[in-house]
């Protein structure tokens, strides 16, 4: 008897230019565009096993360890929907092509990062769901094509189906046919870069990026100013930034990114706080770091970012990286990720 079963892994990715917004909330379609840098590191990833067999009552799915329901007409279940959809596409063409479609699939998923980490893993987890299923039906892979589908599990999984520095595009049509990522460029284009995780917090976020989002959509002002003025020319700029490996120009983009998110989340009413006190100290560092280096007559040496959370990510040129760690454990000798021996991680481990 044949076995229809596949494994496909997806990493975390970290945005420089933030998606915040939804136009359409059923399709996942943003308000604006957003740029990403998939991280390459083994221990930051989502791995899924799909398996489809006719024995099967209905589609059923583990994730690290324990089973969740797939809410009727939910993100999970439309994920998977489209994927039947696209093998039955296959089989309609192909006669010969077994007609797994109609089994009902069994999906396990597991995270290889503490949930401790405060990253968020719906883009790793959706992006390796979609790549498991594409596997499993023998799909084209077309990454932009496949990261339509991820993009309606969680809007930021849809960069995660590219390694490297990813675009995703908004879109303009109302059914997101043209909502998809695509690679600005892959990571061997410049590996110089890492990131370093800081955690500042493992505590379980206040408000969900999907609510608070869609709060921020209704009552912030800022947002209209920020996603018709400022992220069209960001995209452009920082795409550019990164082909031409110009990190002074990128870590400023990326800087000013985030704090415009954070701007943005405190416009809202009413007000949503991610960061918290020791995230602004370990931007004060980063800003003092780079002060005494323009000083020196040199450029910036290092970015902060942060999402809908207090934890910093930090990227920097990989010679900086071990006088940045060194900094923050001289002002933060406190801080619970250094005795975490996963609480801080960077594109290839910290040396
Ligand atoms: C980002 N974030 O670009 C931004 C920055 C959080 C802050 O994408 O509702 O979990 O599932 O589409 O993808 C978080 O949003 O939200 C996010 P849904 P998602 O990475």
């Amino acid at each position: 008897m044949t076995v229809y079963q596949a494994t496909a892994s997806a990493p975390v990715n970290i945005a420089c230019i933030k998606y915040w917004g939804k136009r359409d909330t059923k399709l996942i379609l943003p308000t604006n565009s957003s740029l990403s840098v998939t991280l390459d590191q083994d221990h930051l990833r989502s791995t899924t096993t799909s398996r489809a067999d006719p024995s099967f009552q209905k589609d059923r799915l583990w994730l690290n360890g324990d089973e969740e329901e797939i809410k009727d007409g939910g993100r999970m279940a439309t994920c998977i929907k489209e994927m039947k959809a696209l093998r039955r596409q296959l089989e309609d063409k192909d006669p010969s092509l077994p007609k797994i479609s109609g089994y009902p699939v069994h999906i396990c998923s597991r995270n290889n990062f503490p949930t401790a980490a405060g990253l968020a893993s719906s883009a790793s987890g959706f992006a390796a769901l979609v790549a498991s299923l594409a596997a499993l039906y023998q799909l084209p892979t077309d990454a932009s094509r496949l990261s339509l589908i991820a993009r309606q599990g969680s809007g930021s999984a849809c960069r995660s189906l590219f390694g490297g520095f990813v675009a995703w595009q908004m879109g303009e049509r109302p059914d997101g046919s043209d909502s998809y990522a695509v690679q600005v460029a892959p990571r061997e284009h410049w590996p110089d870069i890492h990131a370093l995780i800081c955690v500042v917090s493992d505590d379980k976020k206040g408000t969900s990026s999907t609510s608070g989002m869609q709060r921020t959509v209704e009552t912030s002002t800022l947002l209209q100013h920020r996603i018709k003025h400022v992220v069209p020319e960001r995209m452009r700029a920082i795409s550019e930034a990164i082909l031409a490996r110009d990190f002074d120009a990128f870590a400023r983009i990326t800087m000013q990114d985030s704090n415009q998110f954070h701007a943005v989340a405190l416009d809202t009413d009413p007000p949503i706080f991610y960061m918290n006190d020791v995230s602004r100290a370990i931007i004060a560092l980063i800003v003092e770091y780079n002060r005494v280096a323009i000083a020196n007559g040199g450029k910036l040496r290092a970015a902060y970012t942060y999402d809908a959370g207090p934890n910093a990510v930090i990227y920097a040129p990989k010679e900086n990286i071990k006088e940045i760690v060194e900094l923050i454990v001289k002002y933060f000798p406190q801080a619970d990720a250094f005795k975490d021996p996963f609480g801080v991680f960077d594109g290839k481990g910290v040396t």
